[in-house]
């Protein structure tokens, strides 16, 4: 595990090493403040184990692994921002736009959103994966971080602060804003490794169960986490008048759904004849973590 975080940090490092003019260093600073040595790299890790999984290369998945990052970090990046959830701590240090201004957190954000689908179709993705499976990754992306997934299920919680009171709409929430990009995480894996068709529906299964046991473990974060060991602020879902599973279950009968929706995770790697233990002992980490 502890070999493929390094591999994923240096990846980021190096493909976000890119010449620039002047009047862009401001940016480019903003976008590796908030992507590099940060972060738990659960979406780039899925891709990694689903790829080896599927019986393919940690090397050919790493264009895909490091896109979905770079995905996940604009969306906690424009996340911060005071039109959106106003929060000033992230990953352990300010927010992006405390320290570079929102216009450049902005920038930053769109950045790194436009980078990802540069890396998913680079010279180097191509070559590693085939024209044919790097542009069904980079569909997959698009489709699962836009409004059919994370942009769709953030306008959700936006519009409906203070009005959801049933699990029906809190669970079409969860699969957009937070199941949505684990899901491209996880089958781009698939995809890179040339997986089958069993193998994408599994792991758009796992990610589905695992999208949501994590969730709802935040949710209880909110409440009892340290801020500290978080890297973020606590009560944000109180401050902003949004109901969650744990308003609808209370911490204990949260904790158990976490635990359902990672055994639900657990059952669908049976589709892979390649060992999963990695991807289990994942999911199963995943339930107590306390960041
Ligand atoms: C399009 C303007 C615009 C904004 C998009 C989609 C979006 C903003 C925000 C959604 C991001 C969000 C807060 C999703 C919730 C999922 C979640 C629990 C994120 C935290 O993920 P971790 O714990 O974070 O994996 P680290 O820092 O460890 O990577």
């Amino acid at each position: 595990m502890n070999d493929l975080l390094n591999k994923i940090e240096k990846a980021l490092d190096e493909y976000t090493s890119i010449p620039h003019s002047h009047y862009m260093d401001k940016v480019f600073e903003a976008m590796r403040y908030s992507l590099l040595d940060a972060g738990k790299r659960v979406r780039p890790m899925l891709t990694l184990l689903f790829a080896e999984a599927a019986g393919g290369s940690i090397e050919n998945a790493m264009p895909f692994a490091l896109a979905v990052e770079m995905i996940h970090t604009y969306s906690l990046i424009h996340d911060d921002l005071p039109l959106m959830d106003d929060d000033d701590m992230r990953r352990g240090k300010p927010s992006n736009h405390i320290v570079y201004g929102e216009d450049i957190a902005l920038l930053a954000g769109d950045g790194l959103l436009t980078l990802a689908f540069e890396a998913c179709l680079c010279e180097k993705a191509i070559s590693a994966v085939g024209y044919e499976k790097a542009a069904k990754a980079a569909l997959v992306l698009s489709k699962y971080a836009g409004v059919r997934g994370m942009v769709g299920g953030q306008c959700i919680d936006v519009m409906s602060a203070g009005k959801i009171t049933r699990e029906n709409e809190l669970f079409e929430m969860v699969s957009g804003k937070t199941v949505a990009l684990l899901k491209a995480a996880s089958i781009m894996g698939v995809i890179a490794a040339g997986g089958n068709e069993k193998q994408v529906k599994a792991a758009e299964d796992y990610a589905q169960g695992l999208g949501m046991a994590f969730q709802i473990r935040d949710d209880i974060l909110d409440i009892t986490g340290d801020p500290t060991t978080l890297g973020k602020n606590v009560g944000i879902d109180e401050k902003n008048d949004r109901f969650n599973y744990v308003s609808l279950y209370g911490l204990a009968g949260a904790q158990i759904l976490v635990e359902q929706f990672t055994d639900e995770a657990i059952k669908a790697l049976d589709a892979f004849e390649n060992s999963t233990l990695e991807l289990k002992n994942y999911a199963l980490k995943l339930i107590n973590r306390e960041k």
